[in-house]
């Protein structure tokens, strides 16, 4: 492995829903994702988010386990409906307290926190009463949340995320409905995605204005993007692959960065995809303090010639018929189990494209991770294709480096195994395995290779 920079920034990441469990306690109003998996079929197994990995309770044996590793950074997220159970009005002091004291624990320990403010547990109420992030008053209430924590937090934490991947919340909660709240619709996940990126703008502004000048902090978005590249060199394959980059990631980051939503977009969209007022423009533009990525995979990019079947929402990466892409992979390519490609030099690539679009924005990955079937075998999991993973993502980061790219920071997600989604617990991300019923933590073969990795001189 070679040498990263002195400052480099090495984490692991988590979010709330995922690992905290203790869905009810103190005063905890339900979720979005607390509705959603008690319908059925929704969720692999029936799983759910009630117990989790407990990290409510166990919170203080999580930051030994990180200690142990070496990491520098967590970046976790606040549950919103911990914060305030409906959504709306005043702070729960139990809440904050957990917050609180996880916060000072990290400090205590050496490790810095990255908070991000919403990672997809809206409070229930919210999408009830106002119609969740297809709403216009969504935005201003997550800005008020939003003060809440920094009120709280912020003289202690000094890295925000307001937003993790609203693409995903966009397509996979609205488009294909298989994340909550379970919407399928071809308009709603651009409505979604709009309120969205208002949202992180608002949050933005009222931390500019009433925060950062004395917090001194930092404050961005995670957006997820896999790597397109092109399946031939014809020069219909070649906008392919850029039209779906764009359908992705610019999508979000064009807004942030640019201030305005891809022409490619605004064209294969039409009239669904809302527009921006001048002073939306002007909010959004600017407000990321840094470029957060979030990179699983890639896929091969191939124009579709008009054949994809209109009212299809499914392939990942946005709406297959706006985009007009054929999405395929290489069959050499290994796969992991939630059957992602492993290709480490696609990393490298999307790395340099942002670089290019965004004039040479500070990176930093605040998610990368495989799954795998781990198993326990004599209290140990040998997991090598993880290490292999690792390996190759984090040789392709040193790669951009050395081209030039400003990564600044890694967080491998995850720290431990939890609750994947629709998926369950079936997929297994974490460095450390988890057995879920007796909520047991293991460090893996890779969190130890991960310690050693990152001490390298
Ligand atoms: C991200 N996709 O989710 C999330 O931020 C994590 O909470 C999650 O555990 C992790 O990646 C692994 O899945 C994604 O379909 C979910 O492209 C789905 C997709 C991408 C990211």
């Amino acid at each position: 492995m070679r040498k990263f920079p002195e400052d480099f920034i090495w984490g692991t990441a988590t979010s709330s829903y995922q690992i905290e469990g203790a869905w009810q306690d103190d005063g905890k109003g339900p979720s979005i994702w607390d509705a959603f998996c008690q319908i059925p079929d929704r969720i692999k197994h029936g799983d759910h988010g009630r117990v989790a990995c407990d990290h409510y309770h166990k919170w203080r044996e999580d930051i030994t386990l990180m200690k142990e590793m070496g990491v520098q950074a967590y970046r976790f997220s606040i549950a919103w409906p911990r914060i305030q159970p409906d959504g709306k009005g005043k702070a729960n002091p139990k809440g904050i307290a957990f917050y609180s004291d996880l916060i000072d624990a990290l400090l205590e320990n050496g490790i810095e926190p990255w908070v991000t403010l919403y990672h997809w547990d809206l409070p229930l109420a919210l999408q009830l009463e106002e119609d969740g992030w297809l709403s216009p008053s969504i935005p201003a209430y997550f800005a008020e949340y939003a003060a809440i924590c920094f009120e709280h937090f912020g003289d202690r934490v000094k890295n925000w995320i307001t937003l993790n991947e609203p693409w995903v919340v966009a397509i996979l909660g609205y488009g294909q409905g298989v994340f909550a709240p379970g919407r399928t619709s071809n308009s709603e996940p651009y409505l979604a995605g709009h309120q969205l990126l208002l949202a992180h703008a608002q949050a933005v502004d009222v931390y500019r204005k009433q925060y950062q000048p004395r917090q001194q902090g930092r404050i961005g978005i995670s957006n997820n993007c896999d790597w397109r590249e092109p399946l031939t060199d014809s020069s219909a394959d070649k906008a392919a692959a850029e039209r779906a980059l764009e359908f992705f990631l610019a999508w979000f980051a064009d807004p942030i960065y640019k201030g305005h939503y891809p022409a490619s977009m605004v064209k294969g969209v039409g009239d669904r995809l809302p527009a921006f007022s001048a002073a939306e423009r002007k909010l959004l533009k600017g407000s990321s303090d840094f470029f957060g990525l979030n990179h699983y995979t890639t896929m091969f990019a191939a124009d579709s010639q008009g054949k994809i079947e209109k009212g299809s929402v499914y392939g990942n990466g946005g709406l297959s018929e706006d985009q007009d892409v054929s999405l395929s992979v290489d069959p050499a390519w290994k796969q992991t189990s939630m059957k992602w490609s492993i290709v480490p030099w696609g990393c490298r690539k999307l790395l340099e494209w942002i670089d290019a679009r965004y004039d040479r924005p500070e990176i930093v990955i605040t998610e990368n991770g495989c799954a795998f079937d781990d198993q326990l075998v004599d209290g140990e999991v040998n997991d090598l294709d993880r290490i292999a993973f690792y390996a190759g993502y984090l040789e392709a980061c040193h790669q951009a480096i050395e081209n030039g790219v400003k990564l600044s920071g890694y967080f491998a997600w995850s720290f431990m195994d939890n609750f994947e989604w629709a998926s369950g617990y079936e997929k297994r991300f974490g460095l450390h395995y988890v057995n879920f019923e007796t909520l047991e933590r293991i460090p893996k073969a890779s969190a130890r290779w991960f310690r050693d990795m990152m001490q390298l001189p």
